[in-house]
């Protein structure tokens, strides 16, 4: 399967530490007005620190059409195709939720979440190869420095939660349970999402990860929807090549369990 979008060495990126950035996804002129909504939805402004009275607002709310729906360029696409499978994912036609994380609660140095490490899908009954979250993205709307809130990656935990579910079959796992064996394990290696506004992190579904304090000066927004896949992952193709990225990283992951 030969990426559109991302290079060679970002799918092995991907395959290998389970996530990988995807520079100027969508124009930071879209980021933009997505904040300025947002700015009037949560009743604040962006020039008022004063009213920043708690450290996350999340709105739970997945809003349709422009400017949210802009958010989805053909470079964007194009990169999930080159993550999910061509074809093999549901577009959206909404975007949410929202975990806006204010500066100025909690000081420098940053430090290490020690809890709300999780997996994705509390909406559905886990196994291996199950189609309801076929990536987790994370979408930037602001510019995310060191310190600045980024969302924690355990990265090549996806390589633990896919043995942990792959020995969990037929029956699966509820996600709690999935997220409980997954912390009886080491972290791998702690890496922060940064970006600019207008990038999106495109991490395996099988990441554990968790938000981080925001440290930095500026108002942190992201967005992290779910994208589901349009049937069961593959994980016996009978050609290899046809294995998405996804995919791939799972069959490995259990080939050198
Ligand atoms: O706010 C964040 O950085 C992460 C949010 C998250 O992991 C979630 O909502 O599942």
């Amino acid at each position: 399967m030969k990426p559109s979008v991302l290079s060679e060495d970002d799918v092995e990126q991907f395959v290998e530490k389970g996530f990988v950035l995807l520079r100027e996804a969508f124009p930071a002129e879209v980021a933009a007005r997505v904040r300025e909504f947002l700015w009037k939805e949560m009743g604040l402004s962006p020039d008022d620190p004063s009213g920043w009275t708690k450290p996350l607002i999340h709105l739970k709310h997945a809003y349709e059409g422009p400017p949210f729906t802009d958010s989805f360029t053909p470079r964007l696409c194009g990169a999930l195709d080159d993550v999910m499978g061509p074809g093999r994912w549901n577009p959206k036609t909404t975007l949410g939720w929202w975990p806006v994380s204010f500066p100025g609660f909690e000081h420098p140095p940053w430090k290490e979440p020690e809890t709300g490490w999780h997996i994705d899908g509390i909406q559905f009954h886990h196994h291996v190869n199950s189609p309801d979250q076929g990536l987790l993205p994370i979408f930037l709307f602001s510019d995310i420095a060191p310190g600045g809130g980024g969302t924690v990656l355990d990265v090549g935990s996806h390589r633990i939660a896919a043995r942990i579910l792959h020995e969990a079959e037929p029956d699966g796992l509820h996600v709690q349970e999935l997220g409980k064996r997954v912390a009886q394990h080491p972290f791998q290696q702690i890496v922060e999402s940064q970006g600019r506004a207008g990038d999106v992190v495109l991490i395996h579904p099988f990441v554990r990860h968790a938000r981080s304090m925001n440290t930095g000066s500026s108002v942190r927004f992201i967005c992290n929807p779910c994208f589901v896949l349009k049937e069961p992952m593959n994980l016996k193709r009978e050609d290899p090549a046809e294995y998405s990225p996804v995919e791939r990283a799972i069959v490995e992951a259990l080939a050198t369990a």
